[in-house]
Parts: structure tokens; C-alpha cells; sequence
């Protein structure tokens, strides 16, 4: 009867929707992208790619490893120079130079110290530099190319002393001492 026709019709259609459901079902499950959110390996910005073998990882620069989770040590192949202390960034490194060295791999020698520097003017004397020539000015009292002579000390008032600077670095000193008047016919009392 048309009934009965109708009725094996629409099981025939229904049994053939909810299996062509299930295997589109089962088709999508097996299609997930194996590089989609939750299921994606690949670290540190890397790009994922789906393979046949499963995702494979591109990694972003500096990085290295299946996962892309390993921080590539640049400094296992560093240039950096007079004894700089390299430390690893991400792609790329930086050099910590010893003191006085500039440039990007403390190439830069420190400047030669100036005529001044060299001198080494001592008590108090201001240096000049005359023509890359340092000249120390010495105070009054005081000669020598460092001014490192104490050569006069004057008693002139009641609380004049002599300074003699970081003695207790001398190994011994003799210490002599001339009193003469500052003029021709004094007369010291
Ligand atoms: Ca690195």
C-alpha cells in the first residue's frame, strides 16, 4: 500500500540522513586541525603547519626545538671583544664590556688618558696642558716636576703647621728641616 511504501521510505531516508550524519561526524573528527587552538604545540609565536606525520613548528627567530621552546644561546658563537662578558637575548646578543671599552662589541679602547692624567700633579697642584705638555703649577712651598717637594713652610702666624700627607703608607722618612729668615738680615729668635 502507499502507507507501508511511505513508511519504509522514510526509514530508508532517516537511516541514511543519521549515517551520513555520523560519518560526517566521524570525518570531522578526524580532520581537526592538529594545529588549532588547544591543540597546537608550537610555542614562542612559531607558525604551525598540519602534516601527514602530525603538526610541524616554524619558529619565530631566536628560537629553536620541535616546540619552538628553547631560547637559541647566541653566545656559543659571539664576537664580542677585550674580554666582554656576553649575555644571550632573544635573536641576538649583547656584550657587557670591561671598564673604559665602548661599541657594540666593546671594540673601542678606552682614550688614552690625557697629559694632565699622566702627571699626576700631587699636593693640591692645578695642572696645565701647554701643547700636549702637562705642566704641574705648584703651591707655594712645593717644587718638583709633581710638585712633590715640600721645599719651604712658613711660621708666620701662631697656628701655621706642616701637612705631611698619607705617612703612614711611608716606609720611613727623614725629615730635615732649614729655619731661615725670609730676609737677608733677619734675625730668628
Ligand atoms: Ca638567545
Amino acid at each position: 500500500t502507499f502507507k507501508t511504501k511511505y513508511l519504509y521510505f522514510s526509514l530508508l531516508l532517516s537511516l541514511s540522513v543519521s549515517l551520513a550524519l555520523s560519518l560526517s561526524g566521524l570525518l570531522c573528527e578526524e580532520e581537526e586541525d592538529v594545529c588549532s587552538p588547544g591543540r597546537n604545540p608550537c610555542q614562542q609565536h612559531s607558525t604551525c603547519s598540519s602534516t601527514t606525520t602530525g603538526p610541524r613548528c616554524v619558529c619565530a627567530p631566536g628560537f629553536v626545538g620541535d616546540d619552538c621552546s628553547v631560547n637559541y644561546d647566541e653566545c656559543e658563537d659571539q664576537d664580542c671583544q677585550n674580554g666582554a662578558v656576553c649575555v644571550d637575548q632573544v635573536d641576538g646578543y649583547t656584550c657587557t664590556c670591561p671598564q673604559g671599552y665602548s661599541g657594540e662589541l666593546c671594540e673601542v679602547p678606552p682614550p688614552p688618558p690625557s697629559p694632565c692624567e699622566r702627571a699626576r700633579c700631587q699636593n693640591s697642584a692645578p695642572c696645565v696642558d701647554r701643547a700636549s705638555t702637562a705642566l704641574c703649577q705648584c703651591l707655594p712651598g712645593f717644587e718638583g716636576v709633581r710638585c712633590e717637594k715640600l721645599v719651604s713652610v712658613n711660621f708666620v702666624n701662631r697656628d701655621s703647621y706642616l701637612q705631611l700627607s698619607d705617612l703612614k703608607n711611608w716606609p720611613q722618612a727623614n725629615i730635615t728641616l732649614q729655619v731661615s729668615t725670609a730676609e737677608d738680615n733677619g734675625i730668628l729668635l
